[in-house]
């Protein structure tokens, strides 16, 4: 995007030009929506220049597969290795970020066994279009001041945006990999606009996990093969919303309840006593999805799956994909009472998600069965 109206004096120079969009920033991104703003340099000697250590942790990631059977981090693996990779013209990234923090402890609903969880960023509206429309609207005002070149990303583009926003000030990544801030401790979205303007860049945050590894220790699924370090494919997040087909059987019952995204980690930091609750308006929770009914879930359609999730993010993941993982969430809850919820989906049109009621139906009725009798040697 480039416009030719410029908020700048005729004597000023680029530098001038730049310090001035700097010194606006934090309160253009305020008006704009988002609760904090930093700015990273990727030019050569800037903080988050071609150098950075991001590019060869993500080659060893996708090499190991840790991606799983999200093909398209494989395949866009060079472009996302470094924002001037994406587009060479680029010499700063201002990072966004927008608190999504939640009123109450997101884990309390893992003990309601009838009840699916729902992960906090999913519960109220999709935050993709959100942030896009704002990123938009500052980016357009960093346009025109600057007579600036200017491309906005949210979460779906090849770019890595925790490394970027560690490098622009917002926080650090934590032994969980996402970015904890002080501030808003995990609970902050992303985004970001590249610019060819030269900006001031703000100062990286340090690390403050210290001896810290609560996160790493409530994992369910024991995800992170070191701390800093996930496996995609054994986290409950990528296996409920990313992975189609049936989810290895060894980990269905470490699902519990979760039936899209996983907060555990999240929710564990202790830097989130800092946090409060978002101040948007469309990220609360809708009524309807904090605590919704397995039973119910169970007897969705296409129709009214797309009815219940529209301008949802549960709605990109399809109806075969979360009844299946609602099938799982019946099953570890061992309750008979589920038993017809999942009869029910035994001769479903789709195969992934018969296989799940029968499982659904062996594992209640395990729960139901007396334990055997151990031997003594
Ligand atoms: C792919 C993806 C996923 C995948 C893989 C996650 C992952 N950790 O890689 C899955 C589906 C599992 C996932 C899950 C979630 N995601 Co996600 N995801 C992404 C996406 C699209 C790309 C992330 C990526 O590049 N991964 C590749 C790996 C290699 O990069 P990395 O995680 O940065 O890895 C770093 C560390 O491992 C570290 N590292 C490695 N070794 C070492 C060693 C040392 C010593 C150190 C210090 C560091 C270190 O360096 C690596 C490079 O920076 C981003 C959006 C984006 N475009 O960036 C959102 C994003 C990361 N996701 C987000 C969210 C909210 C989630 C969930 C919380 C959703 C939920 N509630 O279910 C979970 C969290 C799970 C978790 N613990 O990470 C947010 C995170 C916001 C934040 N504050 O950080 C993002 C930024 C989206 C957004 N725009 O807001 N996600
Ligand atoms: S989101 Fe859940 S499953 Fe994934 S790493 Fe965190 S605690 Fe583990
Ligand atoms: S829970 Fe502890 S180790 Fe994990 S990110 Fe937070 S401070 Fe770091």
């Amino acid at each position: 995007m480039t416009t030719s109206t410029s908020e700048a004096a005729p004597q000023d120079t680029p530098r001038d030009i730049a310090l001035k969009i700097a010194g606006r920033l934090p309160l253009w991104a305020r008006d704009a929506g988002f609760d904090v703003c930093g700015v990273a340099a990727l030019t050569p000697g800037g903080g988050a220049d071609e150098s950075w250590p991001a590019a060869a942790r993500l080659a060893r990631f996708v090499e190991l597969g840790r991606h799983g059977d999200m093909a398209w981090m494989a395949s866009t693996a060079q472009r996302r290795a470094h924002p001037r990779a994406l587009w060479p013209n680029a010499r700063s990234a201002i990072v966004l970020g927008l608190n999504y923090g939640p009123e109450s402890d997101p884990l309390a609903g893992l003990a309601a066994r009838a009840q699916g969880v729902i992960s906090v960023y999913a519960q109220g509206r999709d935050y993709h279009d959100l942030i896009k429309g704002r990123l938009k609207a500052l980016a357009g005002r960093i346009a025109r001041a600057g007579e600036a070149e200017v491309k906005v990303f949210v979460d779906t583009a090849p770019l890595m945006e925790k490394p970027l926003a560690a490098a622009a000030g917002l926080g650090w990544q934590g032994k969980h990999t996402n970015l904890v801030s002080r501030a808003f401790g995990s609970w902050l979205f992303l985004g970001a606009i590249l610019t060819d303007l030269a900006l001031p860049a703000s100062a990286a945050e340090t690390d403050h996990c210290g001896a810290c590894r609560a996160c790493l220790d409530i994992c369910p699924t024991k995800a992170f093969p070191a701390p800093y370090q996930l496996d995609a494919r054994r986290c409950i997040s990528y296996l409920t919303i990313e992975h189609a087909g049936p989810v290895p059987e060894a980990l269905r019952p470490a699902l519990g309840n979760r039936i899209y995204g996983c907060d555990d980690c999240l929710a564990v930091c202790p830097w989130n006593k800092f946090a409060q609750a978002a101040r948007e308006s469309a990220l609360q929770p809708r009524p309807a999805l904090a605590g919704p009914a397995l039973e119910a879930l169970a007897a969705l359609d296409d129709a009214t799956f797309r009815a219940l999730f529209s301008a949802n993010p549960v709605k990109r993941i399809g109806r075969n994909r979360f009844v299946r993982n609602v099938l799982y969430a019946i099953g570890n809850s061992g309750l008979a009472r589920l038993g017809k919820a999942a009869r029910g989906r035994l001769d479903d049109a789709d195969e992934t998600v018969r296989e799940a009621a029968r499982w659904a139906l062996e594992r209640i009725a395990g729960a139901s069965r007396p334990p055997k009798e151990s031997s003594s040697v």
